[in-house]
């Protein structure tokens, strides 16, 4: 069988086992079209069935998550986790929780991981799970509740050898302090069963800004290939929670100028630069809107979502040297690609999973616009919880700069394999290829070492 007609076979079956999974299928289809001159160059991966096994998880568990609201009221959820692939180390990935979260989207992100994962060099499998839970508005004993009866079922199925939830949307070191809480109070262990701890309680120095870090270190390898630094580059930045953050301040640390933010509400443009401070007061501490910053800070422009230009993000529409997508899934599309690329945007960096869409991507291609796909950008964050697991097992605590420098070398190291890689398949500079060849080809030879399983 030809290469295509193979992965269009996988391509079909997946879509008629597993209906109503769009961004899952976006997911796979973006992986699996770039494999094709390693499925050309090494016949095993069809010979031992590869690509059939890899887009089915290993496991998915869903469970229901009931809690009582401060009215009294008994409230229901769903739980997901979904353990995808331990070819390489124990499941590892993310807890989402929001109201958009199903299947199709907990499939998407945990298929991502582990290519993601793969590529950081260090021995971790993939992963992802959440619930529907919005924690917009919620209480404190709200969250708290939730989080111990999320947990009460997770805990049967994770374990420091087995599987290592984090954060991820809507999931903070709040969230995961409670659910650490309920998981000792349930086994009776202190174990690092979950990453982006308290600094008190087993947490890694710097893992709250490693995904933002390890995004604009992985922009600077991509300048640095060409000859060009951040200094003195406009970026915009599109997100106001953990990745968004320290994306901001780690472009001030380098010599750039973040002008945007934006939440699910709105977006903030700010000419002379964002406000790190007032970002993280209103975001951090007291977790409310970012009208909240143009009340403080009177030249900056707020544009609420309903007034958006039609089919667009008003933060591509911000003139820019770097866009920096940082919030969530195809939050990035064709008119926007468009836009940025009129301003003279040169480059795209993904701090988010997935956030640019098939025809924002093809388009980045055909007009030569620098692309750091979010398996590769955004891996910083992962690799680092893995420098936590470590600590934990070793007992050992490192410092900030020994963490931070560990997570540029993994930055650069990932780089520069996502580089050779995409030189090695014949076309050079495309570093979506690249890593998803990369990271692929580690799984995918771990999976035929370890026999039919
Ligand atoms: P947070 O919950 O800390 O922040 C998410 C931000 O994005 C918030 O500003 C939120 O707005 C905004 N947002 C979320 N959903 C939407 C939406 N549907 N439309 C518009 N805005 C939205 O999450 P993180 O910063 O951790 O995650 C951001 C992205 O980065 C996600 O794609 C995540 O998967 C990815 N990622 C995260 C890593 C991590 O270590 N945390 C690692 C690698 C990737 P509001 O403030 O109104 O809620
Ligand atoms: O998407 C991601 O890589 C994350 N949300 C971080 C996962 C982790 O285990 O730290």
């Amino acid at each position: 069988m030809s290469v295509q007609k193979y992965i269009h076979k996988v391509m079909k079956s997946t879509m008629e086992s597993t209906p109503g999974q769009a961004e899952f299928y976006q997911a796979v289809e973006e992986v699996l079209s770039t494999l094709e001159p390693l499925l050309q160059a090494e016949p095993k991966y069809d010979k031992y069935n590869i690509l059939e096994r890899i887009v089915i998880p290993e496991r998915q568990i869903l469970f229901r998550v009931v809690w009582m609201d401060d009215a009294g009221k008994i409230q229901t959820n769903i739980g997901y986790r979904v353990q995808f692939n331990s070819a390489i180390g124990p499941y590892k990935g993310g807890l989402r929780f929001h109201p958009s979260v199903n299947l199709g989207i907990i499939k998407f992100l945990g298929f991502e991981q582990i290519f993601k994962n793969s590529l950081t060099g260090l021995p971790i499998g993939g992963g992802k799970g959440g619930s529907n839970f919005d924690p917009k508005g919620k209480s404190e004993g709200e969250i708290m509740r939730f989080c111990q009866s999320f947990m009460t079922e997770l805990s049967k199925h994770i374990g420091e050898t087995k599987d290592v939830p984090a954060g991820d949307i809507g999931v903070g070191g709040r969230e995961i302090g409670y659910m650490f809480g309920e998981y000792k109070r349930i086994t009776g262990n202190f174990e690092g069963i979950l990453t982006g701890k308290g600094l008190n309680w087993g947490g890694s120095l710097a893992r709250t800004e490693a995904t933002g870090f390890g995004s604009v270190y992985f922009a600077e390898n991509i300048l640095a290939k060409r000859g060009d630094t951040l200094e003195g580059k406009v970026a915009t930045v599109s997100g106001s929670g953990n990745v968004a953050i320290y994306t901001i301040q780690k472009l001030y640390d380098l010599g750039a100028k973040p002008v945007t933010c934006s939440d699910s509400r709105g977006m903030i443009y700010h000419e002379k630069g964002i406000d790190l401070h007032t970002l993280k007061l209103i975001k951090e501490v007291e977790r409310k809107g970012l009208d909240e910053y143009a009340q403080i800070h009177k030249d900056a422009v707020y544009i609420p979502v309903g007034k958006y230009p039609e089919g667009t993000n008003a933060v591509w529409g911000v003139p820019c040297d770097i866009a920096f997508p940082s919030a969530t899934q195809n939050e990035l599309n064709f008119a926007d690609i468009k836009n940025l690329h009129k301003n003279g945007c040169i480059l795209v960096t993904e701090g988010a999973n997935m956030p640019s869409t098939p025809e924002a991507i093809h388009y980045m291609m055909e007009n030569k616009i620098m692309y750091g796909p979010a398996k590769a950008a955004n891996a910083g964050g992962v690799a680092t919880s893995q420098l936590e697991m470590s600590q934990n097992a070793s007992m050992a605590t490192w410092s900030f700069a020994e963490v931070d420098s560990k997570l540029n070398s993994i930055m650069k190291n990932i780089f520069n394999l996502s580089y050779e890689t995409s030189k090695e398949f014949g076309d050079e500079g495309n570093l979506m290829m690249g890593a998803n060849i990369a990271g692929f080809r580690k799984v995918a030879d771990s999976m035929i070492d370890q026999g039919a399983v």
